[in-house]
This record gives C-alpha cells, structure tokens and sequence, in this order.
C-alpha cells in the first residue's frame, strides 16, 4: 500500500452508486479503500474488482476461521482485486499462517484490541499476544485502536516495523492526529467522510491533520 496521505476511507455505504461516487471523489486523497461486508452484501462480490481498478482495497472480511477457510476466503478475496485482508487473530497461527500464505503477496493485516467499548472485554487483554501472533505470522501489519492511542504505542513496541492501521476517527470518538503521534501508519475513517456533506472536503481537512502532525513529529 502506498504511503502518500496515510489515509485509508471506510467504505459501509451501501448504495452502490453513492460509494462508487465517494471513491471518486476522495481518491487523490486515500492511500486505499477498505470495503467491508456491508457494501459487499449490498451490492456484490465484483464490487472488489470495481473499486480496485480506481484505488488499493483493502477487504475487511475480519476473517475468523480454520486454516483450509480462511485460505479459501484470502484466495477469493485476492483474486476479486484486493491488495489487503483484514483477518483475526484469535482463531491461532495456524489460521493466520493460512491467511498470508494464500494471499501471495498481498497484505495480511491482524485485528489486536477492537476501537469500539466491547473491544475493551476480550481483545484488549490479549492486545499483545495478537500483536506478536502478527509478526510471527509474517502479516503485514495489525489494526489497533485509534479510540484509545495510548494501545497503539504499547502495541507499536511490540510490532516493531510492521504496519499499524488505527480505525475509530470520528465517529467512534477517536482523533486522526492523536493516532499518527502514537504510532499509527495509516487512520481508517468511515463514517465521518463518506456522511460529509462534502466528502472530499472532509478527506482533505483528515490529510492536512496527518501531514501536520508528521511534519511535526519530523522537526522533533
Ligand atoms: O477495531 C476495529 N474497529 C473498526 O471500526 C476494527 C475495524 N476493522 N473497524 C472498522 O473500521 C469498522 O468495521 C468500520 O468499517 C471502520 C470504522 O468506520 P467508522 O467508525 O469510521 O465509520
């Protein structure tokens, strides 16, 4: 995935014409799409394919499931046109190790804590342990909550170099800044863009406030 805005847009929309409308507005300002089962189950699996010709997707399928599952899930998934499958970690290496093998290069990236206040019951205390789970997996990178950035710096130590993508901006109450200055690459923001009244306008002023605090981070 490219690093040019750090911003990756959440797709839930799912009216087919009003999501092909935001990508296009939004797509000098995104490093990628993230499509989840919302719009897929809307509209239909070839949706992957359409959104990948005009920017990277990424697929949040939150794939959960035995090894032989889950490389048939990344497989499709990859072959529809996305460069990216979000999967969970909980269901063990040899899960997880199913998932970057199947996708042949393309990025695997693991759930640790969950940016929503249930994430707090089970995935929190085991935040960690998924995180490690990723690196010795060989994914790519792990989602990390930008609702609580202070678990994105513990979570930053133990990933090393890997990729830490932080969903929960706005509409969930979380701040793309506050995520960046704590270690996250990339901030997933859904709702808040896609709702704008001037969803393009809104991508801009998220980009501006990542740009800003990298610079910052740079003069440092
Ligand atoms: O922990 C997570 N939190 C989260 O919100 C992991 C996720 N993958 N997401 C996804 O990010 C969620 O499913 C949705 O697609 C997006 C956030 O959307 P919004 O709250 O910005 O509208």
């Amino acid at each position: 995935m490219r690093s040019r805005t750090r911003l990756i847009l959440g797709l839930d929309e799912t009216r087919e014409d009003k999501a092909l409308s935001v990508v296009e507005m939004v797509r000098d300002h995104v490093d990628a799409i993230k499509i989840n089962w919302p719009l897929v189950l809307s509209t239909s699996p070839g949706i992957i394919t359409r959104v990948s010709r005009i920017a990277e997707v990424i697929c949040d399928f939150k794939v959960a499931d035995i090894p032989n599952t889950n490389r048939l899930i990344v497989q499709q998934a990859v072959a529809l046109g996305a460069s990216g499958v979000i999967v969970h970690g909980f269901t063990g290496r040899d899960s997880v190790r199913a998932a970057v093998d199947a996708a042949r290069g393309a990025e695997v990236f693991v759930v640790t804590e969950m940016s929503h206040p249930g994430g707090e019951e089970f995935t929190a205390p085991v935040a960690c342990r998924l995180a490690s789970l990723a690196v010795e997996c060989g994914a790519s990178g792990v989602i990390a909550p930008a609702t609580r950035p202070e678990r994105i710096k513990v979570i930053r130590d133990v990933v090393g170099k890997l990729k830490i993508l932080s969903p929960g901006v706005g509409a969930q109450g979380g701040d793309a800044a506050d995520a960046i200055a704590n270690g996250a690459d990339y901030v997933i923001v859904g709702r808040s863009i896609f709702n704008a009244s001037d969803p393009r306008g809104a991508a801009k002023e998220i980009c501006e406030q990542i740009a800003g605090t990298l610079s910052l981070a740079k003069k440092r």
